[in-house]
């Protein structure tokens, strides 16, 4: 098979719902979603905490249905701690049943490879159903490659190597260094950083907020993957306006 130049957008830890600033959420949620226009790519991925909590309005779920609507390309959501896959989980709430054919949630808690054919492109992830020490976001990652891209996504802490606290859903250097995937989609952590190991590239994009370290924008990280390229992987940051309402309802100055 032909695996064929794609590009992904990746973004993590959305918090929609959550109770300090909604509106904020949902308007970086947009921004995203024009992003992934703005930058012509293939697809979306939200590496987990994509809702704050399970109690959040059937409002906020209907907003981001209509979100990834919009989106158009194939969107791929892995839950996280902050909406688990369990047993009272969020993603069988009714809104749901109205989600558009371009939504895909990984719901496999012991792991699960979802294809995207016409993007070459397979995606590996395990959904967090409890958020604890014995929880491993990367237990039962493929090993093996099948000549489509493999991208991973996982939701937890990554361990530095003197990291010696035991942490809920961890991930371990040695994990990442032996997975084999193109590019390793993370999520958990607010901010951006790169925790690639041995020639496996893995990501946190951060929080799109979190990641551009402004009110006014959003940052998601830009995943190019080219078969022929001399860099078969390129991780970028593209930082992207967010519509203000203060912005917006700014009177205009007294000499315009
Ligand atoms: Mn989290």
């Amino acid at each position: 098979m032909t695996r064929r130049k794609i590009r992904i957008v990746h973004t993590s830890d959305t918090h929609l719902g959550d109770d300090w600033d909604p509106a904020a959420a949902q308007k970086a949620l947009s921004a995203v979603v024009g992003g992934v226009h703005a930058l012509n790519a293939d697809a979306l991925l939200i590496a987990g905490d994509v809702f704050d909590n399970a109690r959040i309005s059937d409002d906020v779920l209907n907003f981001f249905i209509g979100e990834m609507a919009r989106a158009v390309v194939p969107v791929v959501i892995l839950p996280g701690n902050h909406d688990l896959y369990d047993s009272a989980t969020l993603y069988r709430r009714s809104p749901f049943d109205a989600a558009p054919a371009n939504l895909h949630i990984i719901n496999g808690t012991h792991g699960q490879r979802l294809s995207l054919p016409h993007l070459t492109l397979d995606i590996w992830g395990r959904a967090m159903d409890s958020h604890t020490p014995s929880f491993r976001p990367l237990a039962g990652i493929p090993t093996e490659r099948n000549g489509r891209w493999l991208v991973a996504m996982a939701h937890g802490h990554f361990h530095f190597p003197d990291d010696t606290e035991e942490r809920s859903s961890p991930i371990h250097p040695y994990e990442i260094a032996a997975a084999a995937c193109d590019y390793m989609a993370l999520g958990h952590w607010e901010r951006f950083e790169d925790v690639s190991q041995d020639g496996v590239t893995a990501y946190y994009s951060g929080s799109p907020m979190g990641a551009a370290g402004s009110r006014n924008e959003v940052a998601v990280n830009v995943v190019d993957l080219d078969p022929v390229g001399e860099t078969r992987v390129n991780v970028s940051q593209a930082h992207m306006p967010m519509q203000s309402d203060t912005a917006r309802s700014l009177p205009l100055a007294a000499d315009d």
